[in-house]
């Protein structure tokens, strides 16, 4: 079996310690970070997602699997971050209340810091109040939110609400992702900006500030 694959089956059976082995051995026979990433570790967690939902995996699987990804995320997190940029800004990023799904949040943190950002990571299940609170202390070129699951998808709307009755939207670029996130859901919320994942978080963000948002 190939080695994109294996890895990608590793992470299905939830071998952490195979999964970090095959990331390194690809990254050592010339494999892009990026295509380890995507067609490796983003690729077995699609089908564990798949495997959940048609009940033939439960949340210990996932957990396992969750944790197999972590260990090849740590291979490739170095090989991400370019050491001669200055930072460019500072980014607060967090998964929104009620919701634990950090695997993607933290990828979109890994490129931002690898595009010369300072990330803040808030973690998981951020109340509104401790975002709002984030955004006043350190006054970041932009506000990262993530959400994984429909019904905590709404949180972000307080935010942003809560922030537009606040007046602190002036100089805060607000983007949105995660998997049940659209394009036209962040329109419909008044996000600047969605991205569909963590490579074109970073072109958004760079396209927003840009523009002056
Ligand atoms: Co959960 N889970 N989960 N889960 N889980 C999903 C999301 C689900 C789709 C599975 C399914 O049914 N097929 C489903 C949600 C259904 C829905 O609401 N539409 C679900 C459910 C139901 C649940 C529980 C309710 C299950 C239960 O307890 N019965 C529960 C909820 C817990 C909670 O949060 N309160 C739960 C729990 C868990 C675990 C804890 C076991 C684990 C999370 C571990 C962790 O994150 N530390 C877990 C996992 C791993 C998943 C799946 C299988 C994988 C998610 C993932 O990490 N994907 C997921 C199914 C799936 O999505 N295929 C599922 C890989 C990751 C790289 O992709 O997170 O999409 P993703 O991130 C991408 C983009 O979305 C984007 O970029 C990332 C990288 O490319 N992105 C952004 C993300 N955030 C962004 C922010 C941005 C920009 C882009 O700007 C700021």
């Amino acid at each position: 079996m190939e080695i994109l694959a294996s890895l990608a089956d590793s992470l299905i059976r939830g071998q952490a310690d195979e999964a970090s082995l095959l990331t390194t051995r690809g990254i050592k026979e010339g494999l892009e970070p990026l295509e380890v990433l995507n067609k490796g570790l983003i690729a077995g967690m699609d089908v564990v997602g798949q495997k959940f939902r048609d009940g033939e995996l439960y949340v210990p699987d996932v957990l396992v699997a969750a944790r197999a990804m972590r260990a090849g995320m740590d291979i490739l997190r170095p090989l991400f971050a370019k050491g001669d940029v200055r930072p460019v800004g500072k980014v607060i990023l967090g998964t929104v209340q009620g919701d634990l799904h950090d695997i993607g949040k933290n990828l979109v943190g890994i490129m931002l810091e690898g595009a010369g950002f300072q990330v803040i990571d808030m973690g998981t299940d951020v109340a509104p109040e401790k975002f709002i609170s984030a955004v006043r202390d350190h006054q970041p070129r932009v506000l990262g939110m993530s959400a994984l699951l429909t019904v905590t998808m709404m949180g972000m709307k307080t935010v942003l609400d809560a922030m537009d009755s606040q007046g602190l939207r002036k100089g805060v670029v607000a983007l949105v992702g995660g998997a049940p996130v659209t394009q036209r859901f962040a329109d419909e919320i008044g996000a600047d900006g969605y991205a569909h994942d963590a490579v074109s978080a970073v072109s958004k963000v760079k396209e927003l500030l840009k523009a002056g948002r």
